[in-house]
């Protein structure tokens, strides 16, 4: 279901709205917050030089690194007391990236995860079970207020307790599960464990997913593990959190909601911006945002676009799966290696499950690269040769992408860590030796 008019409109008239918007983004950031006056003076740029979306370019980029020089509120552009909600994402290291929301802001976003809840096809008819944490990340209370907005009955169960949460699933009949995917995945486990099939025992239709990638084999286990329909959605806390954008039913990329949101994508090295349905880092400038205002933020999410109109009937422009992070490369003996390309490479060989660890670590001077995979079924467990044969594949296959040998052990079915957030499966160990 198509939840707003904005969401089909022609680009003429999406980008009609799109400037008269951005103008005024960037009068409120100027005016208000000192970050963008300083970056602004520093190449000579007023809000009045944009006159055109083409004039965006003109804009300096946000980063990361901004939020944590103005933490924790000095990138507010309204006084405190209009503050009505804080958020924040925690980090590696430190302090979280903290957000702010207006009571106009919390009303905006509940509009926009509204929108990626029905491209779903979820109604007012469903019962949603949010195993997103509730706290600071902005997954748990994103999704409730939107699927609210909806009339969707809230099981707002937040992440963990992961057998009353499959209790509950039970005997509420939830039909839609809204959580990261590895959660989703352990969610499945669990059940079965418990004696609970997914598919006949639990009544779950749809499958909301974000916060990290729906791999392919992932979202295929999914699909058949609960017979459900299993979605991405994409989000980030210092755009305002879950929706930004997300797929409908036929699953061919996230819808940007554009009339909230100007995407653009950029060659990270250079900054300059790439043609439609080129790989590059995405920058998004928000443009309806109160307390935060946001110009051009890089997400450091490599993607693409595709403008083309869908079969849905939205024109919005559509994002592609999000194929890494420019900031999360390895150097491994001195190549460069993305966890995508290893999760790819995995993803393409059927003996194997969803869930996989990388490690790396120093031996004297010299990187090794270790990777733990997971057998799809304990049938392959019977012979030494089968395990043999199927480690040999992965490393010549590995081999053949990476240009790199690697280590591989692999673990038996439901060994390796399980998480009920986000999974964190790259481990890189060579700073702690
Ligand atoms: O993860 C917001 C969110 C919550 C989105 C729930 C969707 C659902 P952060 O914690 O700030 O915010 O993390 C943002 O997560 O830059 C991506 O790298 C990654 N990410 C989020 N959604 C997806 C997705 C929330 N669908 C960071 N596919 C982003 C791939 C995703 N990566």
């Amino acid at each position: 279901m198509i939840w707003s008019r904005e969401e089909t409109l022609d680009r003429e008239d999406i980008e009609k709205i799109q400037l008269e918007r951005l103008k005024n983004a960037v009068k409120r950031a100027y005016n208000n917050v000192p970050l963008y006056r300083n970056k602004f003076d520093s190449v000579n740029l007023k809000p009045d030089d944009i006159n055109s979306l083409e004039d965006l370019k003109k804009v300096p980029f946000t980063t990361k690194e901004d939020f944590r020089e103005n933490y924790p509120f000095k990138m507010f552009a309204v006084p405190k007391k209009e503050i009505i909600r804080i958020h924040g994402s925690s980090g590696t290291t430190g302090k979280p990236t903290v957000v702010g929301y207006t009571k106009k802001d919390i009303e905006t976003w509940s509009e926009l995860v509204a929108r990626v809840i029905s491209a779903t096809g979820v109604t007012n008819e469903d019962t949603a079970q949010v195993a997103f944490g509730y706290g600071l990340f902005t997954g748990g209370f994103g999704l409730h207020y939107g699927l609210e907005k909806v009339g969707v009955t809230v099981v707002p169960m937040s992440s963990g307790n992961t057998e009353k949460q499959i209790m509950l699933m039970k005997d509420f009949e939830t039909t839609v599960l809204i959580c990261t995917p590895s959660y989703a995945l352990h969610i499945a486990e669990v059940a079965e464990k418990m004696g609970i099939d997914p598919k006949k025992d639990l009544k779950i239709k749809i499958g909301l997913f974000g916060g990290e990638g729906l791999s392919e084999s992932a979202r295929k286990e999914l699909e058949s593990r609960f017979l459900m329909l299993a979605t991405s959605n994409y989000g980030m806390s210092e755009l305002m959190g879950p929706g930004v954008s997300g797929e409908c039913e036929y699953k061919v990329g996230m819808h940007i909601s554009e009339d909230h949101f100007i995407a653009e994508i950029i060659d990270p090295k250079t900054g300059e911006v790439l043609p439609e349905g080129e790989v590059g880092e995405l920058v998004i400038t928000a443009l309806t945002k109160e307390a935060l205002p946001v110009l051009r933020y890089r997400t450091k999410d490599l993607t693409s676009l595709n403008y083309k109109k869908c079969k849905c009937g939205r024109t919005t422009v559509r994002m592609n799966k999000i194929k890494g992070r420019s900031d999360d490369m390895l150097i491994i003996r001195g190549v460069n290696v993305f966890p995508s390309q290893i999760e790819s490479v995995l993803e393409s060989i059927e003996e194997i499950g969803p869930h996989y660890e990388i490690i790396v670590t120093k031996k004297g001077h010299m990187d090794e690269l270790t990777i733990n995979i997971e057998l799809a079924d304990g049938k392959f467990l019977e012979t030494y040769r089968c395990l043999e044969q199927i480690s040999k594949k992965v490393d010549h296959k590995l081999k053949t992408v990476l240009g790199l040998s690697s280590k591989i052990n692999i673990a038996q079915p439901r060994t390796l860590e399980r998480f009920e957030g986000k999974a964190r499966r790259v481990k890189d160990l060579r700073d702690n030796e």
